[in-house]
């Protein structure tokens, strides 16, 4: 028995799936999750001392690589202080001023624990500031487990949504509509049907929760000018495009303004931060100056502001660096394709700058439909023949791959020999 297989018949007997992330269970892939327990540059380490390149990078946050100087440093000197205050500190204006400078949409942020609470609050600020009820999100787009955002479209996309997890009451997903990414007729039918009743249009400006789906041209800004018409708010929820697709985001290199933006992952550096933010006249309804509450023991915490102004700094400080990260990740996924077209194979590569993903489909993926039509078996195959040979990827064919500024050429070029091996077998 390895020491994960160990450690996971444990683990499961005390933690629901023995995880406390349920992807984390490597279920959909059908194996034992191996159980990490150290991580340094591109590499992580298991408990039984195998050495893997990630591409997970903890979902996103890590794309400077584990355990960079900058921000050990500035989480131990933090914490040498004190761990929490539950008081305002000088780093967390410090946090908000960098936030506000770096994303120019940005003008007041409130800082809360994880991309689920910064999605939430964004959506409770729209619809305190419109004094509407309903939201608009797009099917195979994930914001964070909020009930009333645990939504299945009903059957077409003009059914308000119904719950997609137990324990979501009919009556939180009401207020709910769904509509198709990429496909602006279905969110115009929406707005022609009850436009002066929705709050918000919600979007991952690159989805990657449905694998990585890029925005089609002119979808980003089709909503932008619906929202504008029908007095609706944009929330582009950033959580994993937001500082890294550039400083500025997809916001920023699509060259679309929201009206409110959700941040998480990269924000916080590995430690448990995500934001909200967006223009004045909107933040300025979030208690204690306006009638919108939201409230959090440990947001803004002070070890966690320092970890996330460290890597916010360093990100900030050279466009360079992020010239070089997705030129390296433009290398690498157009490499994944070359492998895929030697091996005569119809498999589809999605990818932008250093995120990216592969289906197991020949069809085109450009919404939740075409996403579901990826083989899931032959993806677990593949991972776990990967995961054999010491390469990390998402144990779940929805997922995306990361690509840090800590990713070696070298590296990167075993990764594409490893998938050779697996493809031109
Ligand atoms: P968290 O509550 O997990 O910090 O953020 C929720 C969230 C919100 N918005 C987007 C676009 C997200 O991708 C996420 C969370 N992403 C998943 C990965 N697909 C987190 C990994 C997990 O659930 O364990």
């Amino acid at each position: 028995m390895t020491r994960s297989e160990e450690l996971f018949s444990e683990a499961v007997k005390y933690i629901p799936g023995g995880v406390n992330s349920p992807v984390r269970a490597f279920g959909s892939i059908g194996s034992v999750p191996r159980f990490i327990k150290k991580g340094d540059m591109a590499s992580i380490w298991d408990e039984d001392d195998r050495e893997y390149i990630d591409y997970i990078g903890s979902w996103g946050p890590m794309i400077l690589g584990h355990n960079h100087p900058a921000v050990l440093n500035a989480v131990i000197e933090y914490a040498k202080q004190g761990l929490s205050y539950g008081a305002a500190t000088k780093i967390e204006v410090e946090m908000a001023k960098l936030v506000c400078a770096m994303v120019p949409s940005i003008e007041m942020v409130r800082m809360v624990n994880s991309g689920t609470e910064a999605v939430m609050s964004a959506i409770r600020t729209a619809r305190g500031y419109t004094g509407r009820d309903k939201i608009i999100k797009f099917t195979g787009c994930y914001h964070g487990h909020s009930d009333g955002l645990l939504v299945k479209a009903g059957s077409g996309v003009m059914t308000a949504g119904v719950p997609d997890s137990l324990g979501v009451p009919k009556g939180y997903t009401k207020d709910t509509l769904s509509a198709e990414y990429n496909n602006l007729e279905s969110v115009k039918a929406h707005f022609e049907r009850c436009g002066e009743e929705i709050a918000a249009v919600i979007v991952e400006p690159v989805a990657a929760n449905m694998g990585t789906v890029l925005p089609e041209e002119g979808f980003l800004q089709g909503l932008r000018e619906l929202c504008t018409e029908y007095g609706a708010l944009l929330i582009f929820d950033e959580v994993i495009t937001g500082f890294r697709l550039q400083a500025d985001g997809a916001q920023g290199y699509f060259g679309v303004t929201p009206d409110l933006t959700t941040f998480g992952k990269i924000i916080g550096a590995g430690m448990p931060v995500g934001a909200y933010g967006g223009r004045r006249e909107v933040m300025e309804m979030v208690a204690p100056v306006g009638g919108v509450y939201q409230a959090g023991t440990l947001s803004g915490n002070p070890v966690a502001m320092a970890a996330g102004f460290a890597q916010l700094s360093i990100l900030n400080s050279n466009p360079d660096y992020y010239v070089k990260l997705n030129q390296k990740g433009d290398s690498f996924f157009e490499g994944m394709k070359d492998i895929i077209k030697e091996a005569g194979l119809p498999w589809q590569v999605n990818h932008i700058g250093s995120l990216g993903s592969l289906f197991f489909t020949g069809e085109k993926v450009r919404d939740y439909e075409s996403a579901k039509t990826s083989d899931t078996k032959a993806y677990a195959d593949y991972c776990n023949y990967m995961l054999d040979h010491g390469i990390y990827i998402a144990p779940a064919q929805f997922e995306a791959m990361f690509i840090s500024m800590a990713h070696l050429p070298a590296q990167l070029e075993q990764t594409l020999d490893v998938m050779r091996s697996y493809f031109c077998r």
